[in-house]
């Protein structure tokens, strides 16, 4: 499924490929792989890469009053011709080459993950004092900026405090990527919760173009962000992920490790899981996925 495109190859991530595109764009290729428990599965999830190209087309266009992205086009009749593979239809970005601020923005609305641990354990989270007697899941008082500076690969990233966020990319970035990630999570979550859907955090990667603050990488999909359906959200307990709750309910019976190989995911999670996507999609947006690009290819 991995297609080799015929271009010098950037970057891979567990579920994605950058390629260069001359000297100041970039294409990025989404895959239609999946993790759990940070382990990539075998099985690809049908039209998972296209769902999270288009969701973070949405977003761009919807947020583009807040903060400029890196997006140029997702046209595959935008690329060079040698690399119009039809097979990449809908899950390719042509994008803008940014200066990478060397900090993650992550937003925090809702108490999970890390956070609730540190909480459990200390009544912080990220160092500073939240109200007692919240829960796992707790509604936070209010969004939190709670940045972190990227680890090596395969490390987990380290929280770091606002002071250190300055001293990486000093004041007036770190102020500036708190103030816009703060505002592209309170939008994004507010459009979502009308329908239906927690997004409890995410993580923004932002950079610089021509000196101006622009947000790339994916925005507030499934992949960079906990989405929760909003009617299985209960504090005290952990919702399923709106996404991949039919490939942990099934890891979650199974006696394995989590560490790889990955168990074989049966065929009925794999189209589960892929409906799944598409819902999350199609509630955010208002728009049917049938129509984006490459729905069509068999
Ligand atoms: C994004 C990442 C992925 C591994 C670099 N517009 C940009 N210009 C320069 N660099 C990047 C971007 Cl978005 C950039 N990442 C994150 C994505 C695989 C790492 F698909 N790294």
């Amino acid at each position: 499924m991995t297609a080799t495109l015929d271009l010098p190859h950037l970057y891979s991530g567990k579920v994605r490929d950058i390629y260069e595109l001359g000297s100041d764009r970039l294409l990025f290729v989404t895959s239609d792989r999946i993790s759990a428990f940070d382990v990539v599965m075998a099985e690809a999830i049908p039209h998972k890469g296209r769902v999270l190209t288009a969701m973070s087309a949405f977003w761009f266009d919807h947020l583009s009053d807040v903060c400029r992205s890196h997006l140029v086009s997702t046209d595959l009749d935008e690329l060079p011709p040698e690399a119009r593979d039809p097979e990449l239809a809908g899950r390719v970005m042509i994008v803008r080459r940014a200066e990478m601020l060397r900090i993650e923005c992550i937003v925090r609305g809702y108490l999970s993950g890390s956070a609730w641990k540190e909480y459990e354990r200390e009544g912080t989270m990220h160092g500073a004092r939240l109200p007692t007697g919240l829960l796992e899941s707790s509604r936070l008082p209010e969004p939190v900026f709670t940045p972190s500076t990227k680890a090596d690969d395969g490390e987990h990233d380290l929280n770091i405090s606002f002071d250190e966020a300055v001293g990486v990319v000093g004041k007036e970035l770190a102020e500036k990527a708190r103030d816009v990630s703060l505002e592209l999570y309170s939008r994004g979550a507010d459009w979502a919760a009308e329908r239906g859907i927690i997004i409890a955090d995410t993580k923004f990667e932002l950079g610089l173009v021509d000196g101006e603050l622009v947000v790339a990488d994916e925005v507030l999909t499934p992949d960079s962000s906990r989405f929760w359906p909003a009617a299985a959200w209960q504090p005290g307990s952990t919702p399923p992920s709106f996404d991949k709750q039919p490939v942990r309910d099934y890891l979650d019976g199974l006696e394995w490790d989590k560490r790889p190989p990955p168990p074989p995911l049966p065929p009925d999670v794999v189209s589960a899981t892929s409906s799944r996507y598409i819902e999350a999609y199609e509630r955010i947006t208002g728009r049917s996925f049938a129509d984006w690009p490459g729905s069509a290819v068999v």
